[in-house]
């Protein structure tokens, strides 16, 4: 059975970071700029800390592809950190006498204690270093890779920016509005409501805190009867949450309606059936957000996760040190006031690369056109039932 499966290495002031995906079938068609357009998109939002000043993300291919195309054998990528220069001592790999002071304070919030009880760190830099939303851009470049795979399916992912700080957007994602959303600072479709995020964003820099808010992930046009409800992991939804909620800071999803259709009665829920020699089968609303019984349904995909406020404060939070356990004040160090936008850009990614999963391990394929034409007929058997 073929399955798209990835890994990531390297820490946010390392040398770079590192990812290779494996699964991929051959014969797609793949460049670097192809990838670098969403490392940009990531790196987007107002908010964010300076080192989206220092960052210029690219991607340097370093096997998998030849001439422009997949081979079917592991894709490796890279992304050089920049900032690496400026942490020699810091992340020297060797032993160094101008090895630097430790942090020894924990923030509230981050990995940083549970990380430190996990590994048994005396210098929380040692998870501070991997548990950075930095990994995250290893992780947008292999959704770039899922997103080509879907793109053979007909199937779009894109992302929006639903609420920040409680400011929440009251614009309806639609195809075209989603195309151009990345002209927002926030990555938000309601004009007057970036507005209002961007005032609570500046106010809450001000202050030294940080926001969060919600983001809206939705993959248009991917295929029916991808999932299965035979067994609980096989459940497209699940998949789904298990890869939003990986990202860092992510502490709640939803589908659909989501959390608004426990407060509701099942007329108000379920999407009624209907039916059309011309379309086949359909339904009268998408409340289940394109899945139901655990299989994609055909209609949008529709998911949203929220985010918690980032972790390092300016104002920092109480914490207690490690050697002594002198309550004292949290660790600070450089970081940004609110990463939504870019949030959901990772979102789009890993939705991506979870879909792309399960729809090559449903259609199968070692070759692009191979499951390309799985995946046709399908539709084509489906259109006939
Ligand atoms: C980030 C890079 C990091 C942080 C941020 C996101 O770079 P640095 O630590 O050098 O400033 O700015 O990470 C966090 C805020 C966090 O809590 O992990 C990035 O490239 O996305």
């Amino acid at each position: 059975m073929t399955t798209l499966r990835y890994l990531t290495a390297g820490e946010s002031h390392g040398r770079q970071l590192t990812a290779i995906l494996e699964g991929c079938p051959a014969g797609l068609a793949l460049d670097a700029a192809a990838i670098d357009a969403d490392l940009v998109r990531r790196q987007l939002g107002y908010g964010r800390g300076a080192r989206q000043q220092i960052e210029k993300d690219r991607v340097m291919i370093l096997a998998g592809i030849r001439y422009g195309r997949t081979t079917g054998a592991p894709i490796a990528l890279a992304i050089e950190n920049r900032d690496a220069a400026n942490w020699a001592d810091t992340m020297a790999v060797e032993v160094t006498s101008r090895r630097v002071a430790p942090v020894c304070v924990p923030r509230p919030g981050h990995a940083d204690l549970p990380g430190a009880q996990l590994y048994g760190a005396d210098d929380l830099r040692d998870v501070i270093e991997r548990a950075s939303a930095r990994e995250t851009a290893a992780r947008v470049a292999c959704g770039a890779v899922a997103r080509r795979l879907l793109g053979l399916l007909g199937c779009a992912v894109r992302s929006h920016v639903v609420a920040i700080g409680g400011v929440t957007a009251g614009v309806a994602a639609s195809p075209a509005g989603l195309e151009a959303v990345d002209g927002d600072p926030l990555r938000c479709l309601d004009a007057a409501a970036s507005e209002e995020m961007r005032s609570a964003i500046a106010a809450a820099g001000q202050e030294g805190d940080t926001l969060g808010g919600v983001f809206e992930v939705v993959a248009f046009g991917f295929p029916p009867g991808v999932g299965s409800y035979v067994q609980a992991d096989r459940r497209l939804g699940a998949r789904l949450a298990g890869a939003l909620l990986g990202i860092p800071a992510i502490k709640g999803v939803e589908i659909g309606l989501g959390f608004a259709a426990a407060g509701l009665p099942g007329s108000r829920v379920h999407d009624e059936i209907v039916w059309s020699a011309a379309t086949g089968y359909g339904r009268t609303a998408n409340n289940a957000g394109g899945v139901e019984g655990g299989i994609s349904t055909g209609l949008p995909i529709v998911v949203r996760a929220a985010m918690k406020p980032i972790a390092t404060l300016m104002s920092p939070l109480r914490s207690v040190h490690l050697d002594s356990h002198e309550a004292v004040e949290a660790h600070v160090e450089r970081s940004d006031v609110c990463a939504v936008p870019a949030a959901a850009v990772v979102g789009e990614a890993v939705v991506a690369l979870c879909l792309a999963a399960a729809a090559l391990e449903r259609f199968g394929g070692e070759t692009a056109d191979e499951f390309a034409g799985a995946a046709a007929a399908f539709g084509d058997r489906l259109r006939r039932s």
